[in-house]
């Protein structure tokens, strides 16, 4: 029974992911500017205007009526990956309408009492300015000591205990409570199971340019 309910489980967590991977973002340009002084990148530190709503009109945010633009930074995740996609090479004064998937939204736990779980999202986007944002550190390229594009265990702990002293706090190396958390990080990150931290493994800071 018990070994039934799990599998049923597992076929309906990868039918979902199929399904999932299937949904794409659409971006809909609704005004164009004829001069474009420069066109947003990863790192931009962006100002805009929105008005978000559900896919049956209900609207659940605006920028507008607060009448503040929103501004943050590309690429680091501070916002949904619809946004993260959908505002890249845009120009100062176009306006878009973003259809963002829930996969590319807030998925199936939704977001407090305005978006419901597995809702997709239609927001209309302007973006008022965008400039050169800093360029977060390469925390992988930081760990990787010995450069072969993979995170050891021995990387890792060294690279915590580094942190560590640089925070006044002293880690015995040898001390159980941080070989759990190198553990821990292994678990999570170290999807393949091979004992090495990829590139594309790791789910911290990292640039693809290394
Ligand atoms: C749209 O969906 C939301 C969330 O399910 C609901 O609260 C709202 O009443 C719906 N609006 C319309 C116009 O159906
Ligand atoms: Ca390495
Ligand atoms: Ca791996």
């Amino acid at each position: 029974m018990a070994n039934n309910v799990k599998v049923l489980g597992f076929l309906l967590a990868f039918a979902a992911y199929v399904f999932c991977q299937e949904e794409e973002l659409k971006i809909d340009v609704t005004h164009t500017v004829e001069k474009c002084e420069r066109r947003t990148q990863k790192h931009d530190l962006v100002t805009m205007h929105y008005v978000g709503k559900l896919d049956n009109g209900t609207q659940f945010d605006s920028s507008f009526e607060r009448n503040q633009p929103f501004q943050f930074q590309l690429g680091i995740g501070q916002v949904i990956k619809g946004w993260e996609q959908g505002l890249l090479d845009m120009c100062p004064g176009e306006k878009r309408t973003l259809t963002i998937p829930p996969n590319l939204a807030y998925g199936d736990k939704g977001a407090g009492d305005a978006i419901p779980p597995d809702s997709t999202l239609i927001f209309e986007v302007e973006l008022v300015h965008t400039a050169d944002g800093p360029v977060p550190p390469n925390v992988f390229k930081q760990i990787d000591v010995n450069k072969d594009k993979e995170l050891s265990h021995d990387e890792v702990s060294d690279y915590l205990l580094s942190q560590a002293v640089q925070h006044g706090q002293n880690i015995d190396k040898d001390s159980e409570d941080h070989k759990n958390v190198v553990q821990t990080i292994f678990d999570h990150e170290d999807k393949d199971k091979d004992g090495v931290i990829s590139l594309d493994e790791f789910s911290g800071p990292k640039h693809d340019e290394l």
